[in-house]
């Protein structure tokens, strides 16, 4: 049976060995730090998703980004698959700032929060911050297990 797939946008904000991440408040991945990011909607482009769930998130538009990654989130027994377009950004306009969504804070990339994060993150967030380009699947038991995954660095997205 053909799954069907929910489409979503991550943009991780990394400048200067910091990265900024925030602390969902409420609804899918409440109480993990998370890049911004959400649904793309329909009538939607991905990029303006991005901008739109960034400034929704954290209230800041980015000056460039560059797209690094495409994820697939599969959970066992469920009917939808995500696709996440991840994004890296490193300059942006505007003062990052709590919202009703999520609480924003910067880490140092060498004390990143991953014990209070997605589990997927810990695979991929090495590569990110190394610049890579990458592919990932994720196969979840529940939303604190991976069953199973595969990555690998791509030349393009
Ligand atoms: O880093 C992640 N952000 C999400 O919103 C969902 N991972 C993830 N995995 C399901």
């Amino acid at each position: 049976m053909a799954q069907k797939k929910k489409i979503f946008t991550l943009c991780i904000v990394h400048q200067e060995g910091k990265v900024l991440l925030g602390m969902k408040k409420r609804g899918f991945g409440k109480d993990r730090w998370n890049g911004f990011g959400g649904k793309v909607q329909e009538q939607e482009s991905i990029e303006e998703a991005m901008f739109r769930e960034l400034k929704e998130e954290a209230g800041i538009t980015p000056l460039s980004f560059e797209k690094r990654a495409l994820l697939e989130f599969h959970f066992q027994g469920k009917p939808e698959y995500l696709e996440v377009h991840v994004f890296h950004t490193s300059s942006f306009a505007g003062e990052p700032a709590e919202t009703e969504e999520m609480k924003p804070q910067w880490f140092s990339q060498k004390d990143i929060p991953f014990e209070d994060m997605w589990p997927d993150d810990k695979h991929w967030f090495p590569l990110f911050l190394q610049g890579k380009k990458f592919k990932g699947v994720f196969l979840f038991q529940d939303k604190n297990i991976i069953r199973d995954h595969t990555l690998k660095e791509v030349d393009s997205l």
